[in-house]
């Protein structure tokens, strides 16, 4: 059960973030209006927020997911893959100081950014992407392990289409794993039942389970509907503005 989210808002120069795709700049105004309404779903999940100001030295500073991986038993400050980005963690560090006893960080020469990292009921998957490579990927992993966990790396960095592990698959709860045909289906995914998202619908792979609700990005019927089937219920949000900049619906939040 989550009972508290750390986002960060998207500043006036949220278009010079980085990005791989093709679909034009993002508005940062509606940007704005889009993580407004994520900040409510997630109230509406029962959720506690504390939202940190934009900070015009990061544009990609909204996707506080990759900077921190928070677990039941502690949070470790990740060390970002992208140079522009690892500024971004002092924040963070500085805003779960307090909240959580010693808070690790990953040492260079490892990067990790958490958005490879998909929790499944105590099993952590990690991705070795263009991101999170070999040293902080087994970093990490010791790090888990130290908090007794189990972590598995799975190697992304054929998926070209992949920023992120999590941008191919999300855990859904009760053994359910939403994945894109994109992902390699190494035997680590074989215990888990695979919920289909279809390649049209790749981006809505990327959702997120809160409580008792599932949100997933606006415009993405067949998965919703695949989810729904299951007995989630939705929250649907309009990500297109994130999503110009290869950001997910996970990306804008820390949850615990
Ligand atoms: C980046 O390229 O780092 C950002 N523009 C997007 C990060 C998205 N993060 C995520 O999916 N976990």
């Amino acid at each position: 059960m989550f009972t508290h989210a750390l986002l960060r808002l998207p500043g006036d120069n949220f278009a010079t973030g980085l990005t791989q795709a093709s679909e034009g700049a993002p508005d940062p105004e509606l940007a704005l209006e889009q993580h407004q309404r994520y900040c409510e779903a997630l109230s509406a999940c029962g959720l506690s927020l504390t939202v940190l100001p934009a900070d015009l030295r990061h544009p990609d500073g909204c996707f506080v997911e990759d900077t921190a991986l928070i677990t039941e038993r502690g949070a470790i400050i990740t060390r970002p893959g992208a140079p522009s980005r690892r500024g971004e963690v002092d924040v963070i560090d500085a805003a779960l100081k307090g909240l959580f006893a010693e808070i690790p960080r990953i040492r260079a020469p490892g990067t990790v950014d958490a958005g490879d990292v998909c929790e499944a009921d105590g099993h952590f998957l990690i991705g070795l992407s263009a991101r999170t490579n070999e040293a902080g990927a087994e970093e990490l992993a010791g790090l888990l392990g130290d908090l007794g966990y189990r972590a598995t790396v799975l190697d992304i960095r054929s998926s070209r289409e992949l920023l992120h592990l999590k941008t191919g698959i999300s855990y859904l709860g009760d053994g359910r794993m939403l994945a894109t045909a994109g992902v390699p289906r190494v035997p680590a995914l074989d215990v888990y039942e695979i919920v289909e998202v279809p390649a049209s619908e790749r981006y809505a792979a990327n959702a997120l389970r809160v409580n008792e609700h599932v949100l997933l990005a606006a415009g993405y019927p067949k998965t919703q509907a695949a989810i729904e089937a299951l007995g989630y219920e939705i929250i649907a949000l309009e990500m297109s503005e994130f999503r110009k900049l290869d950001g997910g619906l996970s990306c804008l939040s820390l949850r615990w």
